[in-house]
């Protein structure tokens, strides 16, 4: 596809980080709400998750590969473990119970790389949020209140964001895990939306989905280029028009999705 003239990429950080965590060898544990007890070969997932790498490279990415969760069934999808922004990172409390240890595992990595690493208890015992329910649009941070993450949640986020500009707006969903499930943001500064579980967020160019592949609308913007799962070609081809993103690089994720998994859920950037 033909990239968009050079300048208009200039907005993007020079430099992203990647940090992702290797597969657990007790992934066929982990929770599952949406889809079905089908056994995962954790072989493949490995697999799959190095050509995850691999496409984060290809899109820019400088990737990195954390070992430090790997007891804990659910540590392949690290996006939940924090919330992390230019200025500081934020380390959340896990709606799910059995994922509760995983934060603590990835904030000494993250207090590497910012230098405010806040934790969302320190305001309120009761939050509850996962990086999965947390869609940053430059200054915008739409949340979702879901099964996973409570209004305190969003309340201890937006008094922690307050001081540096950010708004926190919360957005319903329906039918699905994470708020990133159901619309992530495309490099142009579009939402990408499946409109079955979001309606359009005012503000924003929202774009459907294709029809048929409802776990579409999550991509990991990486810069101009885009990465997400082989299973949606047709939202693929409606979103790699130049006018959204420059490439759209796609992998197999289908052991990750047998655990509710996507792509968004597979990293944190920084
Ligand atoms: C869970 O239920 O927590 C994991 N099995 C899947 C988490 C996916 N995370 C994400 O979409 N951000």
């Amino acid at each position: 596809m033909s990239a968009r003239p050079a300048e208009e990429h200039l907005k993007y950080p020079a430099r992203v980080i990647a940090l992702t965590h290797r597969v657990s060898p007790r992934m066929n544990e982990a929770v599952r709400t949406f889809a079905a007890h089908e056994p995962i070969d954790v072989a493949r997932a490995e697999r799959q998750h190095e050509a995850y790498r691999a496409a984060l490279e290809k899109a820019g990415a400088e990737v990195r590969v954390l070992d430090v969760n790997a007891a804990h069934p659910d540590c392949v999808f690290i996006e939940d473990t924090a919330v992390v922004l230019d200025e500081l990172a934020v380390i959340t409390v896990m709606g799910a119970p059995s994922r509760a240890d995983e934060p603590a595992g990835i904030a000494s990595e993250l207090a590497r790389h910012r230098e405010m690493v806040v934790p969302l208890r320190s305001l309120n015992a009761n939050a509850r949020l996962e990086g999965g329910d947390v869609v940053r649009l430059g200054k915008v941070l739409l949340v979702a209140l879901t099964a996973r993450t409570n209004a305190e949640g969003v309340a201890a986020l937006a008094d922690i964001v307050k001081a540096y500009d950010y708004e926190v707006r919360t957005v319903g969903v329906r039918d699905c895990l994470h708020l990133k499930s159901a619309c992530t943001a495309l490099p142009s500064g579009a939402l990408l939306i499946n409109p079955s579980w979001i309606d359009p967020v005012s503000g924003f160019d929202c774009v459907p989905i294709a029809e048929d592949e409802p776990n579409a609308a999550n991509v990991v913007a990486v810069g101009p280029d885009i990465v997400m799962s082989s299973a949606h070609p047709y939202t693929a081809e409606r979103i790699a028009s130049g006018k959204y993103v420059r490439d759209v690089h796609t992998v197999d994720l289908s052991e990750m999705a047998k655990a509710d998994g996507c792509a968004t859920c597979l990293s944190l950037l920084l």
